[in-house]
């Protein structure tokens, strides 16, 4: 087998992602890159590459797994050069990502229906902020969006929705605080129809005591919705905080248990050194990952591309090319 003696990136790369995971490429990841600039491929290559993954959020079962694959690799292709060997690793976690983002199904936005996306996630998350990215996305391709501020706990949400809203040039439906989303919704997906929208966004909260409540209450929304538009919501987003690590990933399947979730945005990747996240994410949820989340502002988003995320990881601005 004849493989590419330099490692370069395979895809252009994408600002967002390279920003988003600066903190994790220049710490585990760079150590990673240097592991391999050894002269022959020896145990503690394999024993030092699991501690990093380990490290870097790529979760204890999914780092097992990359190793011992790259180790039967290199057995069977007679591999010698560490360089080639970091080759294979590199495609290796550009297959495990794939198989997450597989079984996305493709969008068709029809005219004159509302494309309804239903944002779900633990509080904190960073739904709402990646609601107003995900309507400056659509807005980019010429469509119309709406927001719906269906978290109703707290004064602030509504608030912080509207503030969006007015930022981006989106209408917001919203209610009292203490009210019942529901009835957000219903008014949302009437106001939707009306104005023409083409791209209605749901806020929702994240603090429902129980996942039998939360259930419930994600039901009624979508039972609400489907009285206007058969086959919403279209979208149901699963926001993932990538700060809150392991822990957020459990809190997570929590989620895919109770909701049938369709696509997964994970957040915050820049503010944290363990971008290995993902892989964990598409490994144990097996939903698949559509968004990352880069920054607090609306245009801190990029779309989840396998090989774009694993070249960002392994390459900053302008290098690899
Ligand atoms: N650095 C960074 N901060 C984020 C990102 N997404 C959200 N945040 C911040 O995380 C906090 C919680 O976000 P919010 O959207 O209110 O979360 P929600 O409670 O799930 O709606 C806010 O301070 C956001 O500015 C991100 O991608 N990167
Ligand atoms: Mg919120």
């Amino acid at each position: 087998m004849v493989l590419r003696r330099f490692f370069r990136r395979q895809v252009e790369p994408d600002v967002h992602l390279d920003k988003g995971l600066e903190k994790t490429r220049r710490g585990v990841f760079s150590e990673i890159t240097r592991l391999f600039d050894r002269s022959e491929i020896d145990d503690d290559l394999y024993e030092d590459l699991e501690m990093l993954l380990i490290q870097a959020d790529v979760g204890w079962d999914v780092s097992q797994q990359l190793v011992s694959e790259l180790r039967e690799r290199v057995r069977t292709d007679g591999i010698i050069n560490p360089s080639d060997a970091r080759e294979i690793l590199r495609l290796e976690m550009i297959t495990l990502l794939e198989l997450a983002t597989r079984n996305r199904t493709v969008k068709i936005l029809q005219r004159g229906v509302p494309f309804v996306i239903l944002v779900t996630g633990v509080n904190g998350t960073g739904k709402t902020t990646s609601i107003a990215k995900l309507a400056r996305y659509h807005q980019n391709f010429g469509r119309t969006v709406m927001l719906a501020a269906g978290d109703t706990f707290r004064a602030a949400a509504i608030d912080q929705l509207k503030v969006w809203g007015d930022r981006l040039g989106c209408a917001v439906i919203a209610h009292q605080q203490g009210a019942d989303p529901g009835a957000v919704v219903f008014d949302a997906m009437q106001a939707a129809h009306n104005r023409n929208v083409d791209v209605l966004i749901v806020d929702t909260a994240g603090r429902l005591h129980t996942k039998h409540n939360l259930m419930a209450e994600l039901q009624k929304l979508r039972r609400i919705m489907q009285k206007h538009v058969p086959a919403a919501p279209q979208e149901v987003l699963l926001v993932i905080d990538a700060t809150t690590g392991q822990n957020g990933l459990v809190q997570a399947s929590e989620f895919t248990k109770s909701v049938e979730i369709s696509d997964i945005m994970i957040s915050k990747l820049d503010g944290t050194s363990k971008g290995g996240i993902a892989f964990s994410v598409a490994k144990e949820l097996g939903t698949p990952i559509s968004y990352v989340g880069t920054g607090e502002r609306a245009t801190d988003m990029a779309e989840f591309r396998p090989a774009a995320y694993v070249d960002s990881l392994f390459f900053g601005e302008g290098e690899g090319l």
